[in-house]
């Protein structure tokens, strides 16, 4: 390959050092002497002429050039040079560097391509400056624990998946395990995916109480979450590391907080990426799992950064295990209680209405749930089960309008505990209590409870509409 690069100081020499050794032969062709003289004397070939005469060219052989590169910082010397190496040669490849706004210019000329420098800065050194500023965050982030206190690694009252891997991928950094390092929160994890994915990847979390975070002197580190969000007062924070918008102040040795991040496993991957830390399997198929489940498979708030940690993680990662995670296994004997209660499923206008009795699992109620509203003609599934003392009820609709939470909120909150959002929510409700209430616990009661709410306020919706 055999360059000809055309520039006025030596900056293009030393950009394109290594192209030199590695891929071909570069002549430079510079206007002045002082430039000519001072490439030659760091090893390079050199020329000095005119750059806008065609003379100078002649001498160069330009036929035997395959690409040429032009960086002049006057854009009409520059643009000049451009016209002028074509007209001399039609077949030559040109591309131009600049540094203004210039570069963005098209062109009906498929050899002549622009560039800008700073497209050229990004796209190779702003992840070198980035990897330098990650570099030092985990040197603070081991110094904060080097005592070798425990950690209390806290995460939301119901963890998700970006606050799990980003909670994993921390003890790792720190090389701590699960007896130094445990993973805590106030309440616990309930959906049947977060559930699925802990027993699947063998991660323990421990609900923890207030008064117990700083026993025996534990440090306090909190992942995916922000210390306002717990409303009471945590003491000493060590540590936060979250993609979340900041909403209110707070104290904490340390603060990563990143909200153009689509999830806290990207900054966590980052920081492994720039420890040099090659990702175990589990690890990298929870963080890879944090990241997909919190920017909706890359398409909500994500950018070039969660894209690189997916791509950097996805190889390692366990895929046919995230399968497994977002649809979780069933029990058998639960999945009978549904055959049987299917087999005399009768639907009163759109609405499916499921007991299941005594079930092994909690999940299966959500995701049976679920799975009824792919039933024909079904517009509200209605599921319950008994969960030891307790009955749970969900429901799912298909509508936008439609509001599962009110009506739960309003038959079951005071009995015991209901809510949710508009396509889908959850009672859970002792069960004396709720036979006080209705009688007994039966597919008969819960459906005279629910059918007619439900059926008014499609009237009511209907109306509205
Ligand atoms: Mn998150």
């Amino acid at each position: 390959m055999q360059y000809l690069a055309i520039c006025e100081d030596d900056l293009l020499f030393q950009f394109m050092r290594n192209v030199a050794t590695e891929q071909g032969e570069i002549r430079y062709l510079v206007p002045s002497d002082a430039v000519a003289r001072a490439i030659k004397r760091q090893g390079g070939k050199v020329s000095q002429g005119d750059l806008l005469k065609e003379e100078t060219y002649k001498k160069l052989k330009l036929h035997y050039v395959d690409q040429a590169i032009v960086f002049i910082r006057d854009t009409e010397i520059q643009d000049g040079i451009c016209r002028l190496l074509r007209t001399l040669d039609k077949r030559v490849s040109i591309v131009s560097l600049t540094s203004g706004n210039n570069g963005k210019k098209g062109t009906a000329d498929p050899l002549l391509r622009h560039l800008q420098l700073a497209d050229i800065f990004q796209e190779f050194c702003a992840a070198q400056l980035l990897d330098t500023m990650n570099i030092k965050k985990v040197e603070r982030v081991r110094s904060l624990f080097e005592d070798g206190k425990k950690i209390h690694i806290l995460l939301q009252h119901d963890p998700d998946p970006d606050a799990i891997g980003s909670a994993l991928a921390l003890r790792e950094l720190l090389g701590r395990n699960r007896a130094t390092t445990p993973i805590v929160t106030f309440g616990g994890i309930t959906r049947p995916e977060n559930l699925a994915m802990i027993r699947l990847l063998d991660i323990q979390i421990d609900r923890i109480s207030y008064n117990d975070l700083h026993k025996d002197g534990a440090r306090l580190a909190l992942v995916d979450v922000q210390p306002p969000y717990f409303g009471a007062t945590l003491g000493r924070v060590d540590l936060v590391v979250d993609q979340h918008p900041k909403r209110a102040s707070f104290k904490a040795r340390f603060a990563d907080l990143r909200s153009g991040y689509g999830s806290t496993s990207t900054i966590f991957t980052e920081y492994l990426r720039a420890a040099s830390m090659e990702p175990s399997q589990r690890l990298a198929t929870a963080l890879v799992y944090g990241i997909k489940t919190d920017t909706l498979f890359l398409e909500r708030g994500s950018n070039r950064a969660d894209l690189s940690a997916f791509n950097f993680l996805y190889p390692i990662a366990n895929k046919a295990m995230i399968t497994r995670i977002e649809r979780p296994a069933l029990p058998r004997e639960d999945l009978e209680a549904m055959g049987r209660a299917l087999s005399r499923l009768q639907v009163d206008s759109g609405v499916a209405v499921i007991h299941l009795g005594e079930v092994n699992r909690e999940d299966v109620i959500p995701q049976i749930a679920e799975f009824c509203l792919q039933i024909e003609g079904v517009d509200w599934s209605v599921v319950s089960g008994l969960v030891k003392d307790r009955v749970v009820i969900c429901v799912r609709n298909v509508g936008y309008v439609k509001s599962a939470g009110d009506i739960m909120k309003r038959l079951y909150d005071d009995i015991g505990s209901a809510g949710g959002h508009r396509a889908m929510a959850k009672a859970v409700v002792p069960l004396d209590r709720f036979k006080e209430r209705f009688g007994e616990v039966s597919e008969k009661a819960i459906r005279d409870a629910m059918v007619p709410m439900i059926t008014d306020r499609d009237q009511i919706e209907l109306a509205l509409n």
